[in-house]
């Protein structure tokens, strides 16, 4: 599939083909897009598929491959779209499904491929589904949703001690007018659903369907791997009630996932998915993506939540190569996403933030960025009072800015949630005229990934490095021959880096891309400045991507 120049990519850069072996989200970037806060189009202080549209240039410029969209679907807006009334639809607020497919047309005619949200474990409870099964015990849709009573025993106590993700509570309601509890992993609006039922699975099969025939390219599945819980819903030990979403790991998953993989399957075009399996362990992920026969890509959110360190990194990439690599399964990786403090705000400085963006962009698998990370944004600060999400999760959800007006680029200046700090110098355009900024370290890291199969598609080999340093090579042998070294200093103090590598004969390396853009295009000189990261290409490879020149 050759990349559309209309894309603007450099059209020197050959395209890589996708291939069966080699399919688009395997060397794809993905860019997630929280709609409410990309860009408003219409005044009413949320942001919608008419302003997600309108802002296509920016994702053509910074050169990503995908973009991710969290739900745009009719929701009562009790988790903001993650409590889904209909899965085949859109909301008002974001638009109509007329608005959707004009996105899908012009992300498709940019060669951006979509991917959406899907959400199985729960819908609303304001659900046609939800409405019908809590109507009476005798409903047809009664077991569509995981209902219980209360232990013998204890009369009036929930069926176990799980606690909801969030707000603080059980994680079963009482439904008075039946007499029966309720299982919620998250609010109390957002029922699970009993897959053990084969009507569930199967109108679930179909909510995928319709978007497949729409054209979309893939999904992002929320909390997938909860679709399957142990039939006895046993209580958790004490201390880790809240850990029903991690303790739930169970066999049958695997089969549900076979089933929905099958669906996928049945259209053409490599549609793939990601899963938000959210177990904490590389070596539990690992199973989702079965034998190639089940997820195609599983986040892994170990990595994410780890410090910024060269020992929690090393262990990162090592925890992936020994239970990932081995079965095939590709890795993805990602700093930042709407659940989760901005990486820039976790890690403290931007310093950090850049060098963490040579990571994410550098390592062997899928990145996913989060709107706003190329901006180098941290989380707006927001009042007990002003907090508006049950999970706490604000910050990172502040607007988009995309210029340095009083209204950054939306309609109106005060919007559902309050601007990031300083967004009126880290807004897209100031930073897009500055080519010291956080967005053209990110364009360049971005082209620099494309031009090299090494860091798309090849191995990648840890090697020793001074305490506080995280040094690896990416190297690809065939078809082409390719490879690149990086360097990342965790530390506060300089640090000094041999790069004759081991075996080798002395390569002289030249700084490709470096985290605080000093010394781009000279030899590297073995110094690293505090917090820096620097991606590394042979010195005599002037060629554009191919790399037929560098030892071999
Ligand atoms: O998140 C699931 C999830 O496990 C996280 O909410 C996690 O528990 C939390 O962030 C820890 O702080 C997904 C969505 O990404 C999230 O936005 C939804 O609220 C949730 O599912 C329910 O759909």
């Amino acid at each position: 599939m050759p990349r559309a120049n209309a894309a603007g990519h450099d059209a020197s850069v050959p395209a890589t083909p996708s291939s069966a072996h080699d399919p688009w989200w395997r060397h794809a970037v993905v860019y997630q897009i929280y709609p409410r806060s990309f860009c408003d189009s219409d005044g009413d202080g949320v942001g919608d598929l008419a302003g997600i549209r309108s802002r296509l240039d920016h994702l053509t410029w910074l050169g990503v491959d995908a973009i991710w969209l969290s739900p745009f679907f009719p929701s009562p807006m009790a988790d903001f779209g993650y409590d889904v009334s209909d899965y085949c639809g859109v909301d008002p607020l974001f638009g109509t499904l007329a608005d959707f497919d004009a996105l899908v047309a012009d992300c498709h005619e940019r060669g951006i491929k979509v991917i959406v949200d899907w959400v199985p474990n729960h819908t609303s409870d304001e659900h046609p589904w939800f409405v019908e099964s809590r109507s009476s015990r005798e409903s047809p849709r009664r077991e569509w949703y995981v209902w219980r009573d209360s232990p013998a025993d204890v009369p009036g106590r929930p069926p176990n001690n799980w606690l909801a993700q969030f707000p603080d509570g059980p994680a079963w309601t009482w439904d008075e007018a039946t007499g029966q509890w309720y299982l919620h992993l998250f609010t109390p609006q957002q029922p699970d659903l009993n897959w053990d039922d084969p009507e569930v699975e199967s109108a679930m099969h179909d909510t995928l369907r319709f978007w497949l025939d729409r054209g979309v390219d893939g999904f992002r599945m929320d909390v997938v791997h909860t679709i399957g819980k142990d039939p006895e819903l046993p209580n958790l030990p004490t201390g880790r009630e809240r850990d029903a979403v991690i303790a739930n790991d169970v066999a049958v998953t695997h089969d549900r996932l076979r089933a929905i993989r099958k669906v996928l399957d049945e259209y053409p075009g490599q549609r793939t998915s990601v899963g938000e399996v959210y177990l904490l362990s590389p070596e539990r992920i690992a199973t989702y993506y079965g034998r190639g026969d089940e997820l195609h890509m599983s986040f892994n959110f170990s990595a994410l939540w780890s410090r910024w360190s060269a020992e929690a990194w090393t262990r990162n990439l090592d925890e992936v190569a020994t239970h990932l690599d081995p079965v095939g399964a590709w890795p993805t990786w990602a700093l930042s996403n709407h659940d989760v403090p901005r990486h820039r705000t976790r890690y403290g400085s931007e310093a950090r933030a850049r060098a963490a963006a040579m990571l994410l962009l550098t390592l062997r698998g899928t990145p996913f960025l989060y709107a706003g990370e190329e901006l180098g944004l941290t989380d707006a600060e927001i009042t007990a009072a002003d907090q508006v999400d049950p999970g706490g999760r604000d910050g990172c959800r502040a607007p988009v800015p995309w210029d340095p007006s009083t209204t950054h680029g939306w309609v109106r200046a005060d919007n559902w949630l309050p601007w990031p700090p300083d967004a009126a110098t880290l807004d897209a355009a100031s930073q897009r005229r500055d080519p010291a900024s956080v967005l053209h370290l990110y364009r360049r890291l971005l082209t620099a990934r494309r031009g090299s199969p090494a860091l798309m598609q090849g191995a990648l080999g840890r090697r020793l490095a001074p305490d506080g340093v995280l040094l690896y090579e990416r190297r690809i042998v065939a078809p082409v021959n390719d490879r690149r070294l990086v360097i990342v200093n965790f530390g506060d103090n300089a640090a000094h880096v041999a790069t004759d590598l081991e075996g080798d004969e002395p390569v002289r390396w030249s700084v490709e891309v470096s985290s605080d853009g000093s010394g781009e295009g000279d030899v590297f000189s073995g110094t690293l400045e505090p917090s820096q990261a620097v991606l590394l290409r042979p010195a005599a490879d002037t060629g554009h991507s191919t790399g037929h020149s560098g030892p071999t």
